[in-house]
């Protein structure tokens, strides 16, 4: 089938693995690349060609690796840089591919960079950082230069008593964001990639790459954000997602770099809309291959009041947001410019088992539908560590059960304000990053195999069950389901370049669309809720000489000639047929 894949990832789904929380092979309680190499076999049977590797450089660990000290080494609680290349040549000698994730909108304060450059003005590594002088009124450290507000609560902003200003960072004082007007600066991450793509690294995935060109004003400052919430300090991101230099930092990146090889990339842009999407993976005019949009991931969250404002899915919201996206970059407008990613999990996200399905009745039927659900769409799937397994969210009784600064800070500043610590635990629970981070469970041992010593992060008790091993052996679980997605993908060019057409678009259970490809028909039928679903297809959505290719309830019907009139609770069905040459049936909202 790659021969009709006009990239060599086309066909493809990507495997993200969180270091820390993978494989440890030293018995630290820490996951490693050893760990990770002696994992392949795993990955390989699942059939991913792609491993995306969280950070492995060198860092405090401030924020996990997302702060990077030194670009060119290993942490070494990861390992060594033979370790790293011995994990490239494991995967390249299976036919498997390496996505290093970069991470230059910021560095670690320990960098060397930020070390020396924050002593004086004058330092040539000064000018890496974003500096601001202190507000006319009140004092340091309380009159920074604007009122943003850092990703991981507080003021985006740190005095720097030896140069008397502040320096911005975005996330946390310890990860100060890099001036990407200094073409010092760009040269140093340009000399970055080439070092890791001469190590044979195969594609990046970019941190927060919208978010590296700041709206600067021509005195040179950061203007105000827009008043939103109460108190001194305001959201950011929307001052500095897809900033006016931003195409140019990346085409130049590109131009230097990525286009001397056939690489995979894609950019982490929060708040990214279609448009700015298209603009950055235009395949002629764009720089990188496709983004991970947030706004499905928002969806659940009460507009306007961040990730721990929860608010129940509703379904129909997010097919439609899923459509517009398949539309925008999938091809719907007919140019089939740029391309999607496909994800409902990685190491910042609750796992969807817990977050959207049913973790406890129906743990393998709704991890299942999901995944039918994501996977039959157009773009590049991607699947986070574990939820190949339909692991779950973490029990994380109090706050002393966190690890991530994310959570702690927010219960440190919301408990201060005066919110009730059993709410703030309560959307902790459901939204933390800790939820995605504890520790592969390879199999039903004492620390389900992630380690002989002390997991940095304790092992859900569910391993017992829900384990690696036992799911290997289980025809009917998660594993073989995911791994029956990844398979067909690759045999169908239905799947991977067909135009989707919504069915069922205001159904508030159903989610159902129509890929069309030449004659070719796939149709995905998903019942995403835990009770039996009436289920009225239009005639014409019902492909002719339909077969079913994939369903997740052991006695279903293969041999159906017509479309099911009912679902069983999270029950997902996948048809493979034909249809009227490229003559889709109309979008139908029922
Ligand atoms: O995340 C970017 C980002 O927007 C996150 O702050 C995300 O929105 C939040 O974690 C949701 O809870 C990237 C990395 O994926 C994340 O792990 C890092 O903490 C962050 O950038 C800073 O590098
Ligand atoms: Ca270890």
């Amino acid at each position: 089938m790659s021969s009709l894949a006009s990239r060599w990832w086309h066909d493809q789904v990507v495997y993200q693995i969180y270091p820390r929380s993978f494989a440890d092979s030293n018995g630290d309680g820490i996951g490693d690349l050893p760990g990770i190499t002696a994992k392949l076999d795993h990955l390989q049977a699942l059939g991913v060609g792609i491993v995306w590797l969280s950070p492995v450089y060198r860092s405090p660990m401030a924020d996990n690796g997302y702060d990077i000290s030194d670009y060119r080494d290993i942490a070494p609680e990861f390992g060594t840089l033979a370790d790293f290349d011995a994990l490239v040549a494991a995967l390249h000698a299976r036919g498997m591919r390496l996505m290093m994730d970069l991470v230059v909108n910021h560095c670690s304060d320990r960098h060397a960079w930020f070390q020396q450059g924050r002593q004086s003005r004058d330092h040539p590594w000064h000018d890496h950082f974003i500096w601001g002088e202190p507000a006319a009124d009140g004092g340091p450290p309380n009159n920074p230069p604007n009122n943003w507000e850092a990703c991981f609560n507080g003021p985006a902003w740190s005095f720097n008593p030896p140069t008397g200003e502040y320096f911005l960072h975005l996330f946390s004082p310890q990860q100060p964001d890099l001036n990407w007007r200094s073409a010092a600066l760009r040269a140093e991450v340009q000399d970055i990639l080439r070092f890791w793509l001469a190590r044979g690294v195969d594609g990046f995935r970019m941190d927060v790459i919208n978010l590296i060109a700041k709206p600067w004003l021509a005195d040179g400052t950061l203007p105000d954000a827009p008043v939103v919430q109460p108190g001194a300090v305001q959201p950011a991101f929307v001052m500095v997602v897809h900033g006016p230099q931003l195409m140019d930092h990346l085409r130049e990146m590109r131009r230097e770099v990525l286009a001397q090889h056939d690489l995979i990339t894609v950019g982490e842009t929060p708040l990214c809309t279609p448009a700015q999407a298209r603009e950055i993976t235009d395949p002629s005019t764009g720089a990188l291959d496709m983004v991970f949009s947030f706004e499905h991931m928002d969806l659940d969250s009460q507009p306007g009041g961040g990730k721990w404002a929860l608010k129940p899915l509703h379904l129909p919201d997010l097919k439609a947001v899923m459509q517009r996206w398949q539309d925008e970059l999938g091809g719907a407008h007919g140019q089939g410019r740029g391309w999607n990613s496909l994800y409902l999990g990685n190491h910042d996200q609750p796992r969807i088992v817990s977050r959207w399905g049913d973790d406890g009745r129906w743990r393998v039927q709704s991890a299942t539908a999901w995944a039918s659900w994501l996977h039959g769409q157009q773009g590049t799937p991607y699947i986070y560590q574990g939820e190949e397994l339909g692991m779950t969210n973490a029990p994380l009784a109090s706050i002393d059960d966190c690890r991530d600064l994310e959570s702690i800070n927010h219960h440190r500043a919301a408990v201060l304000a005066g919110q009730n610590p059993a709410e703030v635990m309560r959307a902790i629970r459901a939204k933390g990053r800790d939820n995605a981070r504890t520790p592969m469970q390879w199999d039903d041992s004492a620390n389900a195999g992630f380690s002989t010593g002390t997991p940095w992060l304790p092992v859900q008790t569910n391993h017992r069950e829900v384990n690696a091993a036992a799911a290997r052996q289980d025809p009917g679980s998660v594993f073989h389901h995911y791994r029956q997605l990844i398979a067909l993908r690759r045999q169908h060019a239905v799947w991977v370049f067909g135009r989707t057409v919504p069915l069922l678009a205001a159904h508030p259970h159903l989610a159902a669309y129509l890929r069309v490809w030449h004659d070719q028909r796939l149709l995905v039928l998903c019942n995403l809720s835990g009770e039996v679903q009436a289920v009225d297809l239009p005639a014409e959505a019902w492909p002719r000489q339909a077969r079913l290719q994939l369903g997740n309830w052991a006695d279903v019907d293969v041999a159906a000639t017509s479309a099911p009139r009912s679902l069983r609770p999270w029950e997902a069905r996948i048809y493979l047929g034909v249809g009227p040459l490229d003559a889709a049936p109309p979008a139908h909202s029922r």
